[in-house]
């Protein structure tokens, strides 16, 4: 008797006990599909004249073993919360993604949310339309804009880094969810990734963070083609990824041939078997696959193949020469695989939530609520104003009892900070709140709602957009001036219109001690020219408190929250104007009679000093109006009367005060007014020191004052004077500045 006799060869090789697909006729099929979905790639991109055909051609194989065999996907439900989700972070190879969505027949989902049954989420026509102005086969994949695509791809990198931020979604909510019989939550993310998302240093970020976390529901394919837009890889690149990512923690394995859909099979189900570790496939392939004089080229990355050459190509492939030809079988191989197994699985599963809800009806609840984007209805009962306090405290702080307070009123508010927690405050304090760690480490489980980011700010600012495409409200905390090391994740946000906060403390100069590496300086201005994105920077506590709450409500708009390191006092609301105003962005907040001399603006840490200003104008017999201007954009959205009635155009004598650069404020001074704010780089010194050096002064502010007053504002040309004389500062001696 053989000693293997009992050794289960299926397991062993990882094959699939269904022996259906191993049929001739099924892998005619197969491949019939992929050639659909290829010369569609084709055909679209030669009628567009623009576009990238070669990754589509190549990875077609792939991303059909992926969705015909494994995808847990009803194309009927593309919102169904615990589908697995498809990231394709190769944006440029769009045409795939369209080609999938068209083949695989997933249905359109009108903007109320509701499956539109008879409309397809990407028809032929669309197709037809690629990269056509108002088409939904956009030049990238556009959340939003195309039903079923998960996340805007294009920046490379983003992609893959977002795809972590929705594994730890699924984590978390399989953690806070899931009971021994009601399995809601187990959705994998699988990601396609292409050379430049392997280089781009945000995937590696977020990969060493999946490896840590040991994501198991993580699945990255390689597309290692050796090609990138400038030639082979090997010219910019030599080390083994594959070891680097075996060192992060991951289970490497390989496919030695993107057209092997068996092998790629196998190789997912060994992912799906592995238990502690992210898997990335590493797929060799050849760019342009069947591409008769462009294989394996460059030329093959970026431009239309020709006319023909895909005449050509469609001849090796033994596919007919008409173009953006759909048989109906290749839809029936297709869809008869993925719908009819995802079908099943969905309709399962819209059985498990209604007896969920019946067997938990409080957590079914919070699921709904969670799921529907709505906020408990005693969600702001926490939410209590703070007392006026002339010592008052940090907008940092304020913001750490705000966050809590909402955190409490939020259950799926979640997140954390790029190892700032102790200092931007953003950990969540009360009871049960818990770390999101690994179990087995023992440090927390995958329930818990503060994150650890480590000092990861480039990909934490994805991982969040990764939270938020999953329906949590994720949020991530770093000083301001990091900001820009998250600038392409905001930037994402606002495009996709996703509800990410990012919160930024040590918000100026203010900082101090540390000097300009830590001083923010342009970054306000940066964050401000993001549109669609709100930036808030409130000046005391009650002000920050009503901005938690403006924030809390928010479902498309992404916001970041800037807030002092240094004590800002609670101003009296009985005395100035109530913080409830936060919401018009802008308001008067002392001095609201008609005709001012003079209107003075300042947001967050420089609202205290414009008031003292403001007393000292007043003193003097001047008709001074300060104005608290929280969040400038949500001040442009209201209706010009507000504007005016705040900012009335017959009084051009304006002073802004910010520590930071002018950038924004020109719309609001003027040629006219001035701005008291940074024209250079910070300083290392103790903070009152510094506000005196650099202008921070109530005797600056009433200078400034009187010279718009007199019409003699401060020109741009003194300003260059004291650019140059910051840069010809000598060691020891700031005198110049
Ligand atoms: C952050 C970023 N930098 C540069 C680009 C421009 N770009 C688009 S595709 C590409 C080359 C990508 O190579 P690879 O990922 O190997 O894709 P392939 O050519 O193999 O399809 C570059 C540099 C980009 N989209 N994103
Ligand atoms: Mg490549």
């Amino acid at each position: 008797m053989s000693a293997h006799q009992n050794v289960d060869l299926d397991m062993l090789f990882h094959r699939s006990k269904d022996k259906k697909h191993d049929d001739a006729s099924v892998r005619q099929l197969d491949e019939k599909v992929v050639n659909c979905i290829r010369c569609l790639a084709m055909d679209a991109v030669q009628r567009a004249n623009s576009g990238h055909p070669g990754t589509p051609m190549a990875m077609a194989p792939v991303a059909y073993s992926l969705w015909a065999r494994v995808l847990k996907y009803d194309p009927e439900d593309p919102f169904w919360p615990n589908r697995d989700r498809f990231v394709l972070s190769i944006g440029h190879a769009s045409t795939l993604l369209y080609g999938l969505l068209h083949v695989a027949g997933v249905k359109e989902v009108g903007p109320d949310g509701k499956v539109l049954k008879d409309q397809l989420a990407v028809s032929l026509d669309d197709i037809k339309e690629f990269r056509k102005f108002g088409s939904r086969c956009a030049g990238h994949p556009e959340y939003r804009w195309t039903t079923g695509v998960e996340t805007t791809t294009g920046p490379l990198g983003q992609g893959v880094a977002t795809s972590v931020g929705m594994a730890m979604a699924s984590k978390w909510l399989a953690s806070r969810f899931n009971k021994s019989d009601h399995e809601l939550f187990n959705f994998n993310v699988y990601a396609l990734a292409g050379d430049g998302d392997m280089q781009e240093g945000v995937s590696s970020e977020a990969a060493s963070l999946a490896g840590h976390l040991r994501l198991d529901n993580l699945c990255w394919f390689w597309d290692n083609n050796q090609i990138t837009i400038e030639g082979n890889t090997s010219w910019a690149t030599s080390e083994d990824i594959g070891t680097r990512f075996i060192a992060y923690g991951w289970n490497v394995l390989r496919v030695g041939d993107a057209n092997d859909v068996p092998g790629i099979t196998r190789a997912i189900s060994v992912f799906q078997r592995e238990t502690q570790r992210p898997t990335l496939i590493i797929v060799d392939s050849h760019i342009a696959w069947g591409a008769p004089t462009k294989q394996d080229t460059f030329t093959a990355h970026g431009s239309p193949l020709g006319e023909a050459e895909i005449s050509a190509t469609k001849a090796i492939y033994g596919w007919p020469q008409e173009k953006f030809l759909v048989p109906d079988d290749v839809l029936q191989h297709f869809q008869g695989q993925l719908a009819r197994r995802g079908g099943v699985q969905r309709k399962a599963w819209d059985q498990m939530l209604a007896s969920y809800k019946k067997s938990f009806p409080e957590d079914g609840v919070v699921l709904e609520q969670l799921l529907d984007g709505k906020l408990p209805k005693d969600w702001g009962t926490m939410c209590k104003e703070f007392p006026a306090d002339s010592k008052g405290l940090a907008t940092r702080e304020s913001s750490a009892k705000c966050l809590n307070m909402v955190a409490q009123g939020v259950p799926w508010m979640i997140g954390g900070s790029a190892d700032l927690g102790p200092s931007c405050l953003t950990g969540l304090t009360f009871e049960g709140a818990g770390d999101f760690m690994a179990p087995i480490t023992g440090w927390g489980n995958f329930g818990g709602r503060n994150l650890h980011f480590g000092i990861r700010e480039n990909a934490m600012g994805s991982i969040v957009n990764g939270l938020a495409l999953s329906g949590i409200r994720g949020y991530c905390s770093t000083f301001l001036v990091f900001s820009d090391y998250m600038k392409p994740a905001i930037r994402m946000a606002a495009i996709m219109e996703i509800n990410s906060i990012f919160i930024f403390t040590h918000d100026s100069i203010g900082v101090g001690e540390d000097g300009p590496t830590h001083q923010p300086i342009e970054q306000l201005a940066a964050l401000r020219s993001i549109p669609g994105l709100l930036t808030f920077r409130p000046c005391d506590a009650n002000e920050t408190l009503e901005m938690w709450k403006y924030i809390a409500e928010l479902k498309d708009d992404p916001v970041a929250v800037v807030l002092s390191r240094q004590k800002l006092p609670t101003l009296d609301r009985n005395k100035y104007a109530s913080a409830a105003n936060v919401k018009r962005g802008g308001y008067i907040i002392a001095g609201a009679a008609m005709h001012p001399d003079v209107i003075l603006m300042a947001t967050g840490s420089e609202v205290s000093l414009m008031l003292e200003a403001h007393e000292k104008l007043a003193s003097e017999g001047v008709k001074v109006r300060s104005v608290s201007m929280p969040c400038v954009e949500l001040f442009k959205h209201q209706p010009c009367e507000y504007r005016e009635m705040v900012l009335p155009n017959s009084c051009r004598a304006r002073v802004s005060i910010e520590a930071a650069t002018n950038d924004t404020w020109g719309a609001f001074i003027g040629l006219d007014g001035e701005h008291v704010g940074m024209i250079t780089f910070g300083l290392s010194a103790p903070v009152q020191r510094l506000h005196q050096e650099l202008g921070f002064t109530i005797e600056a502010v009433t200078s400034a004052a009187r010279r718009v007053m007199e019409k003699q504002p401060r020109t741009m040309t003194s300003q260059a004077d004291v650019m140059r004389a910051w840069k010809r500062r000598k060691v020891g001696s700031n005198e110049n500045i």
